[in-house]
């Protein structure tokens, strides 16, 4: 898992290398989590995206619950922007996004035909803050169809493109966006998911929230699992884990530090369940 501490200058860096980059694309790609799709939005994006074709690809969906998937989908949508759901580890679902690419694609056409413009082909920029499977994302779109089509000329030197056929080509490398580091119920979720460095925050007010968390949406399991009930503070939580899977010190007392870790360990992984932290 990468992490990123986000200070101003790794901002100011990915700020200039994105407005950059977005200058030679016509349709951004946005890859958010699933599980915390606001969060994971950049905040600059409506800017930076400004005259663009847009699609948001709800990425890790398999960590996330459904229904409310569906339900930040047609948000999405009510915004006016093209949104799809997607696990990008199972090439599946990639066939539905080359359908919505090919659309966002179409309309970028259709305005380009208005202005005479023809035979030009689409660039594509697959865009979004650390972590959320960009590269992941870009492997399985491109498997089958990996030629580079090198060099452009007339445009900024040393970006290669890969052509997705059809009329599309795919800028090779994924544009880093910042994630929302100035109000911290983001960061704490950005924490929790694993796309930001939880060092950055208190660790002590991290776990508080995952134990609450979990209690809430995930009370079935927890108490199937490890014996956990409503009632239960947050020690009593950390002991019943610790006990459940032999996490003891040499001391023999358990090792609740352990437990606190590999609680945040399985949730990010999914092994609690599929836990969506953010509603529409
Ligand atoms: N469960 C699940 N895991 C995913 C999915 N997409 C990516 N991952 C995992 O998420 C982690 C990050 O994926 P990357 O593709 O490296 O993400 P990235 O956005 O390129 O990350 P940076 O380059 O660090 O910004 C990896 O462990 C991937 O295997 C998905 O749809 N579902
Ligand atoms: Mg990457």
């Amino acid at each position: 898992m990468t992490a990123y501490n986000w200070y101003p200058g790794h901002m100011a860096k990915a700020k200039r290398a994105m407005v950059e980059d977005i200058k030679l694309i016509d349709v951004i790609v946005e890859l958010v989590d699933a599980r915390a799709p606001l969060s994971t939005r950049n905040p600059d994006i409506e800017n930076l995206g400004q005259g663009k074709g847009r699609v948001i690809v709800l990425n890790k969906a398999d960590l996330a619950e459904d229904a409310l998937t569906k339900e930040w989908i047609r948000h999405f949508e009510e915004d006016g922007l093209l949104a799809i759901s997607l696990n990008s580890k199972d090439k599946q679902g990639f066939q539905a996004v080359r359908k919505v690419i090919d659309e966002a694609a179409a309309k970028k056409r259709e305005r380009d035909l208005k202005r005479g413009i023809k035979n030009r082909p689409v660039r594509l920029l697959v865009a979004g803050i650390p972590n959320v499977g960009k590269s992941t994302f870009i492997n399985s779109l491109c498997k089958r169809n990996i030629a580079k089509t090198g060099n452009k000329p007339g445009v900024t030197k040393g970006k290669q493109w890969i052509s997705l056929g059809k009329g599309i080509d795919l800028m090779d490398t994924p544009g880093i966006l910042w994630p929302r580091i100035e109000d911290s119920d983001s960061q704490i979720r950005l924490a929790l998911i694993g796309s930001m460095n939880d060092e950055v925050i208190n660790r002590d007010e991290l776990l508080s929230e995952l134990i609450k968390l979990l209690k809430e949406r995930a009370g079935g399991l927890m108490t199937e699992r490890f014996g956990i009930v409503s009632g239960d503070d947050e020690a009593g939580v950390l002991n019943k884990i610790a006990a459940r899977q032999s996490m003891i010190r040499s001391g023999g007392e358990n090792d609740t530090e352990r437990a606190a870790g590999y609680l945040f360990t399985s949730y990010r992984s999914g092994a609690l369940g599929r836990i969506t932290l953010e509603e529409p």
